[in-house]
C-alpha cells in the first residue's frame, strides 16, 4: 500500500507521521531500513516494506477505511477472542480506534506504540476490564506484539490472532512449510487430521494447525524471496486463503485477490470463550510475530 503521497496530518519527526486514508488515520513510518503505515482504528499494520523489497503484508484494494469496517489485508489484531465464537466476529480490537502511546527511532528502525483500553464500547460486548498493548517494530524485520493485561478484579478469558495477510507474487508458486503434522479443519467441521510438510495451495484453506515449527516459511517463486513468520506466545497456527469462490463472496476483496494473499496467523486458538487463556487479575500475555523476508 502506497501512503506515500499523502500529506501529513501531524508530523511527529523525521521518520513518523500521521496521515489520513478516507476515515482512518494512520501512523506512517518512513526510514532508511524499511517504510510501514499502521493504522489507529484496530491498531492494524497495513504495510511493512523493507527498503529494495515489495511489500511482506497484503492489502486489499477493496478495504473499507470507513473507520467502522475491520480492514482487509494487512495485520488484523483479533482480541479479546479469535473466530466466530462470539460477535463480532474475531473480537473488537480489530473494530476499535486505538491511541498512539508512543514511538521511538533509532538507525535500526522505529518503534510504534499503540494501546487500547477498558471503555464503554468494550464493556457493552465484553464485560471485563483490561489493557492492551501493541508494539510494532519496523526494521530489518517486522515484529508485532500484542501485550494484554487483566487489570480487573475478576479472572477472565481470552482468545486471539495476529491475522497476518502476506502477499506473494502468485499463490500457485508459493510453497509453504513449517505448518507440522497436525490440523484442525475449519472447512470439514473441525475435523482433526493429519498433515504434510509442503504445502502448494490448489484451493481454499482454513486449518488450526495446532505443532507449529518455530519458523514458518512461504517460499515465492515469482517474488524469488522466502518470507519467514516467527511466532511466540501462540497455542497453534491458522493458514487461510479463501480462493476464487470465497473472494467473489467478499464485499471487500478484489475477485483474484486470493491469488496474491496468504494468511500465516500467530494464534491462540481457543474453541469457545470458555475454553480461553485465563489471565488472573494483574497478569499479562504477550502474543508475538515477527516476519521477515530472505
Ligand atoms: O483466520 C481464518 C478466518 O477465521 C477464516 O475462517 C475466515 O473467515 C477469515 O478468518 C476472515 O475472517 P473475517 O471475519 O475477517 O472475514
Amino acid at each position: 500500500m502506497d501512503l506515500s503521497t499523502l500529506p501529513a496530518v501531524t508530523v511527529l519527526s523525521d521518520n513518523v507521521t500521521i496521515v489520513e486514508h478516507e476515515d482512518v488515520k494512520l501512523v506512517r513510518v518512513i526510514h532508511e531500513k524499511a517504510n510501514a503505515a499502521i493504522s489507529l482504528f484496530g491498531a492494524h499494520v497495513v504495510s511493512y516494506q523493507p527498503k529494495g523489497q515489495q511489500d511482506l503484508i497484503w492489502m486489499s484494494q477493496q478495504a473499507k477505511f470507513d473507520g467502522k469496517t475491520a480492514l482487509r489485508g494487512g495485520i488484523p489484531v483479533c482480541w479479546p477472542w479469535f473466530g466466530r465464537i462470539a460477535a463480532p466476529a474475531h473480537g473488537f480490537a480489530r473494530n476499535s480506534e486505538w491511541q498512539l502511546i508512543e514511538h521511538r527511532e533509532s538507525e535500526v528502525g522505529v518503534i510504534v506504540s499503540l494501546g487500547l483500553s477498558t471503555n464503554d464500547n468494550t464493556l457493552a460486548v465484553w464485560p471485563h476490564r483490561f489493557d492492551a498493548r501493541l508494539n510494532v517494530e519496523i526494521g530489518d524485520e517486522l515484529k508485532v506484539t500484542l501485550e494484554v493485561t487483566n487489570t480487573d478484579s475478576q479472572p477472565w478469558k481470552c482468545s486471539g490472532a495476529l491475522h497476518t495477510y502476506l502477499n506473494v507474487g502468485d499463490i500457485h508458486q508459493a510453497k509453504t512449510t513449517g505448518m507440522g503434522p497436525e490440523y484442525i479443519d475449519s472447512l470439514q467441521d473441525g475435523k482433526v487430521c493429519q498433515g504434510g510438510d509442503e504445502l502448494v495451495l490448489t484451493d481454499t484453506i482454513d486449518r488450526v494447525y495446532t505443532q507449529p515449527e518455530a519458523v514458518i516459511s512461504v517460499a515465492d517463486a515469482k517474488l524469488a524471496r522466502t518470507l519467514t513468520v516467527e511466532n511466540q506466545g501462540h497455542n497453534s497456527a491458522v493458514l487461510w486463503n479463501p480462493w476464487a469462490e470465497g473472494a467473489a463472496g467478499m464485499g471487500d476483496m478484489q475477485d483474484d485477490g486470493y491469488l496474491t494473499m496468504l494468511c500465516v496467523e500467530s494464534t491462540l486458538h481457543a474453541p469457545s470463550i470458555e475454553q480461553g487463556k485465563e489471565l488472573q487479575p494483574g497478569e499479562s500475555h504477550q502474543l508475538l510475530t515477527t516476519i521477515a523476508a530472505k
